[in-house]
């Protein structure tokens, strides 16, 4: 806006603070209102608040700047192009298997997924929070088992306070043109967009598998052969709206992914924290890469060998984010625990985790704030 200095722009900005004043005063009323918070902070954001309302703002020790915040961080960077190669496979094999066991995260550059794909995806996500309220509003549940949901916060029935995020869920279970069908109708390409993401994110989900099996040293044919025969396939579509306070809130609090590995597509807007060697590390964005993390299921089913590690986000007061979360799993009734090809009791290898399936984890997720990484640390066996 242009601060000229004549009477009308004088009389004008005076108005437009008047009506500011107003409008927060309004919300700072509908904060005593839970369903007025659940519209979610893009709302929050439109309505040009500049005081974070006292629902987002953490303790002190849980914000963004605590003692443990700091750094940045380039993941291992895993060239599918060399693990494609035969005479480069070895390399970007022992660049993943490391990655696994030491970050928990790598990104994944070369993967051949279309340029196209990625940038719509990315393009008819911002347009889909761009929606009108009551548009978007259609597909709210607080049910954690649905499968299209729209909402806001982490786990916005239970968190004690909420996060500066809104998300809209899609279950991708295949046959994928099944569950298309209960999808959005707006805005009119999304479906298709997000339909075609989605087959590209599960292709290199099945390719990265294959890797990893191969890195850990079991057989491919078994799990392989059931991931390829049904897995589960939920994409969270993250909108992280410029936030007044970002200082005192975050996008998304600590957290780790109970699937095999989550890929995520960011936008340009760095966010992206992941917990490494004691520190909260702001992860380098890599254009057109995925970030890759292990997932509780991969910790356990490697039998602790892959590290299922804390992630959050953090917010900023200028820039909009978005970002495309893919969780890849086995079928939803599928109990997973560690591998026998990687338990030896006589070697001094036990299992250290306890059989779980996502039902559990469901669960488990109704039931307590999902926060940290208490649904892995609940399957640990005391050993
Ligand atoms: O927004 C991001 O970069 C990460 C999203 C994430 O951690 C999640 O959706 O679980």
């Amino acid at each position: 806006m242009s601060l000229v200095a004549a009477p009308m722009a004088i009389v004008d900005l005076a108005n437009t603070q008047l009506q500011q004043q107003a409008t927060e005063e309004a919300v700072d009323q509908e904060e005593l209102s839970y369903s007025s918070l659940m519209k979610g902070v893009r709302h929050l954001s439109d309505s040009g608040i500049t005081r974070l309302p006292d629902s987002y703002v953490l303790p002190a020790p849980d914000r963004p700047r605590s003692s443990s915040g700091g750094g940045r961080v380039r993941l291992p960077v895993v060239d599918l192009a060399c693990l494609r190669d035969p005479s480069r496979h070895a390399g970007a094999l022992a660049t993943l298997d490391a990655a696994c066991r030491e970050y928990g995260f790598f990104q994944v550059v070369n993967h051949g997924v279309d340029g196209g794909v990625i940038s719509g995806m990315l393009d008819v996500a911002r347009r889909f929070f761009e929606l009108p309220l009551a548009e978007r509003e259609r597909y709210m549940s607080p049910d954690v088992r649905a499968a299209v949901r729209y909402g806001t916060s982490f786990n916005q029935a239970r968190d004690a306070v909420l996060c500066w995020r809104d998300f809209l869920k899609l279950a991708c279970s295949h046959p994928l043109r099944d569950v298309v069908a209960s999808w959005p109708r707006e805005p009119a390409d999304l479906r298709g967009v997000a339909s075609a993401y989605a087959a590209a994110s599960h292709a290199l989900f099945m390719e990265l598998m294959e890797a990893a099996l191969q890195a850990l040293g079991i057989a491919s044919g078994g799990v392989l052969g059931e991931l390829a025969a049904g897995s589960s396939h939920m994409m969270t579509v993250n909108c992280y709206p410029a936030c007044p306070q970002p200082e005192l809130t975050l996008g998304m609090p600590a957290h780790s992914d109970y699937g095999l590995f989550t890929f995520v597509l960011q936008d340009h807007v760095e966010g992206l924290q992941v917990m490494h060697g004691g520190r909260w590390l702001t992860v380098d964005p890599i254009p057109g890469s995925f970030v890759v993390n292990v997932g509780d299921h991969l910790e356990i089913y490697s039998n602790g060998a892959y590290k299922s590690v804390l992630h959050r986000v953090r917010v900023n007061s200028t820039r909009p984010r978005i970002s495309v979360a893919s969780f890849h799993s086995l079928p939803a009734e599928r109990v997973v625990g560690p591998a026998p090809e990687l338990v030896d009791e006589a070697a001094g290898n036990p299992p250290r985790y306890m059989d779980t399936d996502f039902a559990t984890f469901l669960a488990y997720l109704a039931s307590a704030d999902g926060k940290d990484k208490t649904f892995l640390q609940s399957r640990m066996l005391a050993l």
